[in-house]
Protein backbone atom coordinates (compact mmCIF):
# COMPACT_ATOMS: atom_id res chain seq x y z
CA UNK A 1 0.00 0.00 0.00
CA UNK A 2 1.52 3.77 -1.62
CA UNK A 3 1.56 6.67 -0.24
CA UNK A 4 1.99 9.35 -3.52
CA UNK A 5 2.32 12.92 -3.07
CA UNK A 6 0.58 14.80 -6.31
CA UNK A 7 2.02 18.66 -6.55
CA UNK A 8 -0.53 20.87 -9.02
CA UNK A 9 -3.15 18.75 -7.76
CA UNK A 10 -5.20 21.41 -9.26
CA UNK A 11 -4.89 21.62 -12.81
CA UNK A 12 -5.66 19.27 -15.36
CA UNK A 13 -3.21 16.71 -14.65
CA UNK A 14 -2.81 16.82 -11.26
CA UNK A 15 -6.64 16.25 -10.93
CA UNK A 16 -7.12 13.16 -13.12
CA UNK A 17 -4.11 11.15 -11.55
CA UNK A 18 -5.17 11.74 -8.13
CA UNK A 19 -8.94 10.11 -9.67
CA UNK A 20 -6.76 7.44 -11.42
CA UNK A 21 -4.66 6.49 -7.98
CA UNK A 22 -7.43 6.66 -5.75
CA UNK A 23 -9.20 4.27 -7.50
CA UNK A 24 -6.46 1.87 -7.84
CA UNK A 25 -6.22 -0.71 -4.73
CA UNK A 26 -2.62 -0.14 -3.65
CA UNK A 27 -2.45 3.55 -2.93
CA UNK A 28 -3.48 3.99 1.08
CA UNK A 29 -3.05 7.85 0.67
CA UNK A 30 -2.67 10.56 -1.94
CA UNK A 31 -1.35 14.09 -0.90
CA UNK A 32 -1.81 16.92 -2.53
CA UNK A 33 0.26 19.83 -2.60
CA UNK A 34 -1.79 22.95 -3.16
CA UNK A 35 -0.89 26.79 -2.54
CA UNK A 36 -3.47 29.23 -1.24
CA UNK A 37 -5.53 31.66 -3.32
CA UNK A 38 -7.58 34.28 -1.89
CA UNK A 39 -10.90 32.38 -3.37
CA UNK A 40 -11.30 28.62 -3.59
CA UNK A 41 -9.42 27.27 -6.69
CA UNK A 42 -10.29 23.56 -6.39
CA UNK A 43 -12.88 23.08 -8.63
CA UNK A 44 -11.55 20.10 -10.74
CA UNK A 45 -11.25 18.08 -7.06
CA UNK A 46 -14.80 18.16 -6.98
CA UNK A 47 -15.30 14.62 -7.43
CA UNK A 48 -12.67 13.35 -4.58
CA UNK A 49 -12.41 16.45 -2.48
CA UNK A 50 -14.05 14.58 0.57
CA UNK A 51 -12.35 11.11 -0.44
CA UNK A 52 -10.68 9.82 3.13
CA UNK A 53 -7.59 8.72 1.24
CA UNK A 54 -6.83 12.20 -0.02
CA UNK A 55 -4.70 14.81 2.06
CA UNK A 56 -4.82 18.11 0.49
CA UNK A 57 -1.66 20.72 1.63
CA UNK A 58 -0.78 23.98 1.30
CA UNK A 59 2.51 25.07 0.13
CA UNK A 60 4.48 26.29 -2.59
CA UNK A 61 7.61 24.91 -4.54
CA UNK A 62 9.70 27.63 -4.37
CA UNK A 63 9.29 26.74 0.08
CA UNK A 64 12.29 24.45 -0.08
CA UNK A 65 11.80 24.13 4.01
CA UNK A 66 8.39 23.09 3.59
CA UNK A 67 9.11 20.69 1.18
CA UNK A 68 11.70 19.06 3.76
CA UNK A 69 9.25 19.27 6.35
CA UNK A 70 6.76 17.09 4.09
CA UNK A 71 9.25 14.14 2.69
CA UNK A 72 10.50 13.80 6.85
CA UNK A 73 6.93 13.79 8.61
CA UNK A 74 5.53 11.57 5.38
CA UNK A 75 6.69 8.07 3.94
CA UNK A 76 6.20 9.19 0.61
CA UNK A 77 6.89 6.30 -1.98
CA UNK A 78 5.66 8.27 -5.50
CA UNK A 79 5.98 12.03 -5.91
CA UNK A 80 4.25 13.05 -9.51
CA UNK A 81 5.43 16.99 -9.94
CA UNK A 82 3.10 18.64 -12.01
CA UNK A 83 3.25 22.16 -10.57
CA UNK A 84 4.28 24.12 -13.16
CA UNK A 85 3.77 27.69 -14.52
CA UNK A 86 2.48 25.72 -17.71
CA UNK A 87 1.32 28.31 -19.99
CA UNK A 88 3.71 29.45 -22.95
CA UNK A 89 3.02 32.72 -23.93
CA UNK A 90 2.78 34.26 -20.29
CA UNK A 91 6.32 32.64 -19.87
CA UNK A 92 7.74 35.28 -22.59
CA UNK A 93 6.03 38.37 -20.15
CA UNK A 94 7.47 36.31 -17.06
CA UNK A 95 10.41 34.46 -17.47
CA UNK A 96 11.71 34.52 -13.56
CA UNK A 97 8.23 33.47 -12.45
CA UNK A 98 8.43 31.13 -14.82
CA UNK A 99 12.22 29.52 -14.17
CA UNK A 100 11.29 30.20 -10.14
CA UNK A 101 8.75 27.41 -10.47
CA UNK A 102 9.46 25.09 -13.34
CA UNK A 103 13.42 25.19 -12.50
CA UNK A 104 14.08 26.05 -9.20
CA UNK A 105 10.81 23.90 -7.44
CA UNK A 106 12.29 20.94 -9.38
CA UNK A 107 15.80 21.56 -7.33
CA UNK A 108 14.01 22.39 -4.18
CA UNK A 109 11.90 18.82 -4.28
CA UNK A 110 14.64 16.91 -5.61
CA UNK A 111 16.66 18.39 -2.86
CA UNK A 112 13.97 17.47 -0.24
CA UNK A 113 13.58 14.04 -1.58
CA UNK A 114 17.54 13.20 -1.69
CA UNK A 115 18.24 14.18 1.38
CA UNK A 116 15.12 12.91 3.57
CA UNK A 117 13.37 10.10 1.62
CA UNK A 118 15.99 9.02 -1.52
CA UNK A 119 13.69 6.11 -2.12
CA UNK A 120 10.43 7.93 -3.11
CA UNK A 121 10.19 7.45 -6.80
CA UNK A 122 9.88 10.68 -8.74
CA UNK A 123 8.14 12.12 -11.81
CA UNK A 124 8.96 15.42 -13.66
CA UNK A 125 6.54 16.96 -15.83
CA UNK A 126 8.59 17.63 -18.21
CA UNK A 127 7.40 18.39 -22.37
CA UNK A 128 7.59 18.27 -25.99
CA UNK A 129 8.02 22.21 -25.57
CA UNK A 130 11.81 21.57 -24.88
CA UNK A 131 12.05 20.15 -28.73
CA UNK A 132 11.07 23.29 -30.46
CA UNK A 133 9.51 21.60 -33.29
CA UNK A 134 10.55 23.53 -36.24
CA UNK A 135 10.56 20.59 -38.60
CA UNK A 136 7.57 18.00 -39.49
CA UNK A 137 9.45 14.79 -37.84
CA UNK A 138 8.77 11.93 -35.47
CA UNK A 139 10.34 12.92 -32.01
CA UNK A 140 11.33 10.27 -29.61
CA UNK A 141 13.70 10.05 -26.65
CA UNK A 142 16.26 10.46 -28.34
CA UNK A 143 15.93 13.61 -30.47
CA UNK A 144 17.83 17.10 -29.72
CA UNK A 145 16.41 19.59 -27.86
CA UNK A 146 15.95 23.23 -28.67
CA UNK A 147 13.16 25.13 -26.80
CA UNK A 148 11.40 27.91 -28.10
CA UNK A 149 10.21 29.96 -25.53
CA UNK A 150 11.45 31.27 -21.65
CA UNK A 151 8.83 27.81 -20.69
CA UNK A 152 10.50 25.67 -22.95
CA UNK A 153 13.85 26.53 -21.25
CA UNK A 154 12.96 26.16 -18.03
CA UNK A 155 11.72 22.84 -18.47
CA UNK A 156 14.67 21.48 -20.01
CA UNK A 157 16.85 22.83 -17.43
CA UNK A 158 14.45 20.89 -14.86
CA UNK A 159 14.32 17.88 -17.26
CA UNK A 160 18.31 17.44 -16.96
CA UNK A 161 18.47 18.36 -13.18
CA UNK A 162 16.22 15.29 -13.09
CA UNK A 163 18.79 13.54 -14.99
CA UNK A 164 21.75 14.41 -13.29
CA UNK A 165 19.95 13.34 -9.39
CA UNK A 166 19.64 10.23 -11.11
CA UNK A 167 23.18 9.66 -12.23
CA UNK A 168 24.92 11.59 -9.83
CA UNK A 169 22.94 10.06 -6.58
CA UNK A 170 21.47 6.81 -8.00
CA UNK A 171 17.47 8.81 -7.50
CA UNK A 172 14.54 7.19 -9.21
CA UNK A 173 13.59 9.73 -11.36
CA UNK A 174 11.62 9.76 -14.49
CA UNK A 175 10.84 12.12 -17.28
CA UNK A 176 7.56 11.75 -19.00
CA UNK A 177 8.16 13.99 -22.15
CA UNK A 178 4.35 14.83 -22.77
CA UNK A 179 3.02 16.23 -25.79
CA UNK A 180 -0.02 18.43 -25.55
CA UNK A 181 -3.13 17.19 -23.85
CA UNK A 182 -6.37 18.26 -23.34
CA UNK A 183 -9.71 17.30 -22.34
CA UNK A 184 -12.89 19.23 -20.72
CA UNK A 185 -10.67 20.56 -17.59
CA UNK A 186 -7.91 22.06 -19.18
CA UNK A 187 -7.36 25.72 -18.73
CA UNK A 188 -9.14 27.96 -20.42
CA UNK A 189 -6.01 30.39 -21.98
CA UNK A 190 -5.39 27.28 -24.12
CA UNK A 191 -6.37 27.08 -27.61
CA UNK A 192 -8.25 23.96 -27.33
CA UNK A 193 -10.57 25.25 -24.75
CA UNK A 194 -10.52 28.77 -25.55
CA UNK A 195 -11.92 27.24 -29.11
CA UNK A 196 -14.49 25.06 -27.71
CA UNK A 197 -15.79 27.68 -25.41
CA UNK A 198 -15.86 30.18 -28.53
CA UNK A 199 -17.89 27.43 -30.79
CA UNK A 200 -20.36 27.08 -27.88
CA UNK A 201 -20.56 30.60 -27.22
CA UNK A 202 -21.64 30.86 -30.78
CA UNK A 203 -24.31 28.41 -30.23
CA UNK A 204 -25.99 30.20 -27.15
CA UNK A 205 -25.83 33.28 -29.46
CA UNK A 206 -27.90 31.32 -32.40
CA UNK A 207 -29.95 29.54 -30.21
CA UNK A 208 -31.33 32.93 -28.13
CA UNK A 209 -32.41 34.24 -31.86
CA UNK A 210 -29.10 35.56 -33.19
CA UNK A 211 -30.00 39.32 -33.02
CA UNK A 212 -26.78 41.42 -33.60
CA UNK A 213 -23.44 40.41 -34.40
CA UNK A 214 -22.44 36.86 -33.58
CA UNK A 215 -19.60 36.80 -30.79
CA UNK A 216 -15.59 36.03 -32.47
CA UNK A 217 -12.96 34.28 -31.64
CA UNK A 218 -9.97 35.75 -32.11
CA UNK A 219 -6.76 33.76 -32.54
CA UNK A 220 -3.09 33.87 -33.04
CA UNK A 221 -1.15 31.28 -35.43
CA UNK A 222 -3.73 28.91 -37.59
CA UNK A 223 -0.93 27.09 -38.73
CA UNK A 224 0.58 25.69 -35.77
CA UNK A 225 0.16 21.98 -35.49
CA UNK A 226 -0.20 19.94 -32.24
CA UNK A 227 0.20 16.40 -31.55
CA UNK A 228 -3.27 16.73 -28.88
CA UNK A 229 -3.70 13.76 -26.96
CA UNK A 230 -6.43 13.30 -23.87
CA UNK A 231 -4.83 14.07 -20.48
CA UNK A 232 -6.71 10.94 -18.86
CA UNK A 233 -4.81 8.93 -20.72
CA UNK A 234 -1.28 10.25 -19.99
CA UNK A 235 -1.78 10.39 -16.19
CA UNK A 236 -2.22 6.52 -16.70
CA UNK A 237 1.20 6.81 -18.49
CA UNK A 238 2.51 8.59 -15.68
CA UNK A 239 1.59 6.02 -13.03
CA UNK A 240 3.09 2.94 -15.44
CA UNK A 241 6.55 4.84 -15.40
CA UNK A 242 6.77 4.92 -11.92
CA UNK A 243 5.81 1.48 -11.80
CA UNK A 244 9.19 0.40 -14.19
CA UNK A 245 12.11 -1.99 -12.26
CA UNK A 246 14.30 1.03 -13.91
CA UNK A 247 13.52 4.97 -13.99
CA UNK A 248 14.14 6.37 -17.38
CA UNK A 249 12.78 8.70 -19.63
CA UNK A 250 9.73 8.41 -21.80
CA UNK A 251 7.41 10.37 -24.90
CA UNK A 252 3.79 10.18 -24.40
CA UNK A 253 1.97 10.87 -27.47
CA UNK A 254 -0.24 10.21 -30.30
CA UNK A 255 1.51 10.29 -32.99
CA UNK A 256 -1.27 12.38 -35.05
CA UNK A 257 -0.45 16.29 -36.17
CA UNK A 258 -3.53 18.25 -36.38
CA UNK A 259 -3.03 22.46 -36.68
CA UNK A 260 -5.17 24.69 -34.94
CA UNK A 261 -7.03 25.70 -38.06
CA UNK A 262 -8.38 22.13 -37.69
CA UNK A 263 -9.35 22.20 -34.56
CA UNK A 264 -11.32 25.21 -35.22
CA UNK A 265 -13.21 23.62 -38.13
CA UNK A 266 -13.87 20.29 -36.22
CA UNK A 267 -15.52 22.27 -32.64
CA UNK A 268 -17.67 24.74 -35.31
CA UNK A 269 -18.81 21.93 -37.19
CA UNK A 270 -19.65 19.62 -34.25
CA UNK A 271 -23.50 18.53 -34.30
CA UNK A 272 -23.81 21.00 -30.96
CA UNK A 273 -22.57 23.93 -33.41
CA UNK A 274 -23.35 22.82 -36.65
CA UNK A 275 -21.79 25.62 -38.73
CA UNK A 276 -19.10 25.10 -41.59
CA UNK A 277 -16.77 27.53 -41.06
CA UNK A 278 -15.89 29.67 -44.84
CA UNK A 279 -12.29 31.24 -44.81
CA UNK A 280 -11.03 34.21 -46.46
CA UNK A 281 -8.04 36.31 -47.03
CA UNK A 282 -4.87 36.00 -46.13
CA UNK A 283 -2.29 36.84 -43.04
CA UNK A 284 -3.68 39.40 -40.68
CA UNK A 285 -6.85 39.65 -42.57
CA UNK A 286 -8.13 36.18 -42.80
CA UNK A 287 -11.27 35.59 -41.31
CA UNK A 288 -13.59 32.37 -41.06
CA UNK A 289 -17.18 33.30 -41.71
CA UNK A 290 -20.59 31.20 -41.23
CA UNK A 291 -22.66 30.31 -44.89
CA UNK A 292 -24.47 33.78 -44.28
CA UNK A 293 -20.81 35.72 -44.50
CA UNK A 294 -21.02 36.52 -40.48
CA UNK A 295 -17.50 36.73 -39.45
CA UNK A 296 -17.07 34.08 -36.35
CA UNK A 297 -13.15 33.54 -36.26
CA UNK A 298 -10.40 36.96 -36.80
CA UNK A 299 -6.91 36.93 -36.22
CA UNK A 300 -5.48 39.14 -33.44
CA UNK A 301 -1.41 39.89 -33.31
CA UNK A 302 -1.54 39.72 -29.60
CA UNK A 303 -1.85 35.84 -29.48
CA UNK A 304 1.25 35.40 -31.82
CA UNK A 305 4.40 34.36 -29.87
CA UNK A 306 7.66 35.70 -30.28
CA UNK A 307 9.14 32.64 -30.78
CA UNK A 308 6.73 29.83 -32.36
CA UNK A 309 7.01 26.29 -31.71
CA UNK A 310 5.69 25.66 -35.61
CA UNK A 311 4.97 21.35 -35.54
CA UNK A 312 5.33 18.49 -32.79
CA UNK A 313 4.57 15.13 -33.40
CA UNK A 314 5.63 12.67 -31.00
CA UNK A 315 6.68 8.90 -31.65
CA UNK A 316 5.52 6.87 -28.87
CA UNK A 317 7.03 3.36 -29.32
CA UNK A 318 9.05 3.44 -26.23
CA UNK A 319 6.27 3.59 -23.91
CA UNK A 320 4.17 1.42 -25.95
CA UNK A 321 6.95 -1.45 -26.12
CA UNK A 322 8.19 -1.00 -22.50
CA UNK A 323 5.02 0.47 -20.19
CA UNK A 324 2.89 -1.27 -22.62
CA UNK A 325 1.16 2.04 -22.89
CA UNK A 326 -1.55 3.32 -25.32
CA UNK A 327 -3.85 6.27 -25.96
CA UNK A 328 -7.24 5.14 -25.81
CA UNK A 329 -9.24 8.23 -27.11
CA UNK A 330 -9.10 9.59 -30.68
CA UNK A 331 -8.54 13.21 -31.27
CA UNK A 332 -12.30 13.54 -32.25
CA UNK A 333 -13.59 11.83 -29.22
CA UNK A 334 -11.67 14.45 -27.38
CA UNK A 335 -12.70 17.62 -29.12
CA UNK A 336 -16.60 15.46 -29.00
CA UNK A 337 -16.00 15.98 -24.97
CA UNK A 338 -14.81 19.31 -24.77
CA UNK A 339 -17.71 20.78 -26.82
CA UNK A 340 -20.55 18.40 -24.86
CA UNK A 341 -18.42 19.99 -21.46
CA UNK A 342 -18.63 23.51 -22.65
CA UNK A 343 -22.35 22.94 -23.78
CA UNK A 344 -23.17 21.33 -20.27
CA UNK A 345 -21.53 24.05 -17.88
CA UNK A 346 -23.09 26.94 -20.04
CA UNK A 347 -26.39 24.93 -19.39
CA UNK A 348 -25.33 24.55 -15.59
CA UNK A 349 -25.48 21.24 -15.04
CA UNK A 350 -21.59 20.60 -15.87
CA UNK A 351 -18.98 20.22 -13.53
CA UNK A 352 -17.52 23.67 -12.92
CA UNK A 353 -13.88 22.84 -14.36
P1 LIG B 1 -2.07 23.23 -15.24
O1 LIG B 1 -3.49 22.83 -15.44
O2 LIG B 1 -1.62 24.61 -15.57
O3 LIG B 1 -1.74 22.94 -13.68
C1 LIG B 1 -0.56 23.44 -13.08
C2 LIG B 1 -0.64 23.20 -11.58
O4 LIG B 1 0.53 23.73 -10.95
C3 LIG B 1 -1.84 23.87 -10.88
O5 LIG B 1 -2.31 23.00 -9.88
C4 LIG B 1 -1.19 25.10 -10.25
O6 LIG B 1 -1.90 25.60 -9.14
C5 LIG B 1 0.14 24.50 -9.81
N1 LIG B 1 1.18 25.48 -9.52
C6 LIG B 1 1.60 26.50 -10.32
N2 LIG B 1 2.59 27.18 -9.73
C7 LIG B 1 2.82 26.56 -8.53
C8 LIG B 1 3.73 26.78 -7.48
N3 LIG B 1 4.61 27.78 -7.51
N4 LIG B 1 3.70 25.94 -6.39
C9 LIG B 1 2.81 24.93 -6.32
N5 LIG B 1 1.90 24.69 -7.30
C10 LIG B 1 1.92 25.49 -8.39
O7 LIG B 1 -1.10 22.23 -16.00
P2 LIG B 1 -1.40 20.79 -16.63
O8 LIG B 1 -1.87 20.97 -18.01
O9 LIG B 1 -2.17 19.99 -15.66
O10 LIG B 1 0.08 20.21 -16.74
C11 LIG B 1 0.68 19.48 -15.66
C12 LIG B 1 2.19 19.53 -15.80
O11 LIG B 1 2.56 18.91 -17.04
C13 LIG B 1 2.81 20.91 -15.85
O12 LIG B 1 4.06 20.82 -15.24
C14 LIG B 1 2.98 21.21 -17.33
O13 LIG B 1 4.01 22.14 -17.53
C15 LIG B 1 3.31 19.82 -17.85
N6 LIG B 1 2.93 19.53 -19.22
C16 LIG B 1 1.65 19.75 -19.64
C17 LIG B 1 1.28 19.41 -20.94
C18 LIG B 1 -0.13 19.61 -21.43
O14 LIG B 1 -0.34 19.57 -22.65
N7 LIG B 1 -1.12 19.76 -20.55
C19 LIG B 1 2.23 18.83 -21.80
C20 LIG B 1 3.52 18.60 -21.32
C21 LIG B 1 3.86 18.94 -20.03
P3 LIG B 1 -3.16 26.62 -9.33
O15 LIG B 1 -4.36 25.73 -9.55
O16 LIG B 1 -3.18 27.33 -8.03
O17 LIG B 1 -2.85 27.49 -10.51
O1 LIG C 1 -0.97 26.76 -27.90
C1 LIG C 1 -1.36 28.56 -31.12
C2 LIG C 1 -0.11 28.82 -30.30
O2 LIG C 1 -1.26 27.66 -25.59
C3 LIG C 1 -0.99 25.81 -28.93
C4 LIG C 1 1.02 23.63 -22.60
O3 LIG C 1 0.26 22.63 -21.94
O4 LIG C 1 1.44 22.20 -24.47
C5 LIG C 1 0.90 23.45 -24.10
O5 LIG C 1 1.60 24.51 -24.73
C6 LIG C 1 -0.70 26.48 -30.28
C7 LIG C 1 0.51 27.42 -30.26
O6 LIG C 1 -0.41 25.29 -25.97
C8 LIG C 1 -3.85 30.97 -30.07
O7 LIG C 1 0.71 29.80 -30.96
C9 LIG C 1 -3.04 30.24 -31.94
O8 LIG C 1 1.27 27.21 -31.40
O9 LIG C 1 -2.75 25.78 -26.39
P1 LIG C 1 -1.43 26.42 -26.42
P2 LIG C 1 1.17 25.14 -26.15
O10 LIG C 1 1.85 26.42 -26.27
O11 LIG C 1 1.41 24.12 -27.21
C10 LIG C 1 2.82 22.00 -24.14
C11 LIG C 1 3.24 20.62 -24.57
C12 LIG C 1 3.11 22.29 -22.72
O12 LIG C 1 4.02 21.70 -22.12
C13 LIG C 1 2.48 23.52 -22.15
O13 LIG C 1 2.49 23.47 -20.72
O14 LIG C 1 -1.82 27.31 -30.61
N1 LIG C 1 -2.40 29.57 -30.94
N2 LIG C 1 -3.91 31.10 -31.42
C14 LIG C 1 -2.90 30.01 -29.76
N3 LIG C 1 -2.62 29.64 -28.50
C15 LIG C 1 -3.32 30.25 -27.50
N4 LIG C 1 -3.09 29.85 -26.23
N5 LIG C 1 -4.25 31.21 -27.76
C16 LIG C 1 -4.55 31.61 -29.03
O15 LIG C 1 -5.39 32.49 -29.23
Amino acid sequence: MKTALITGVTGQDGSYLAENLLKKQNYKHVIGLVRRRSADGVNRLEQIQTHPALTIMQGELEDAGLLARLFSVYRIDECYNLAAQSFVRYSFDNPVATAMTNYIGVINLLEAIRHHSPNTRYYQASTSEMFGGLTEEYLSENHSFHPRSPYGTSKLAAYWHAVNMREAYGLFTCNGILFNHESPRRGSEFVTQKIAAAAVRFRAWKNSGGMGEPPVLRLGNLEARRDWGHAQDYVEGMRLMLQEEEPGDYVLATGQAHSVRDFVELSFAHPEVGVKIRWKGEGLNEVGSDADGRVLVAIDPVHYRPSEVHVLLGDWKKARECLGWKPQFSFEDMVDQMIRAQVARREGHGPTA
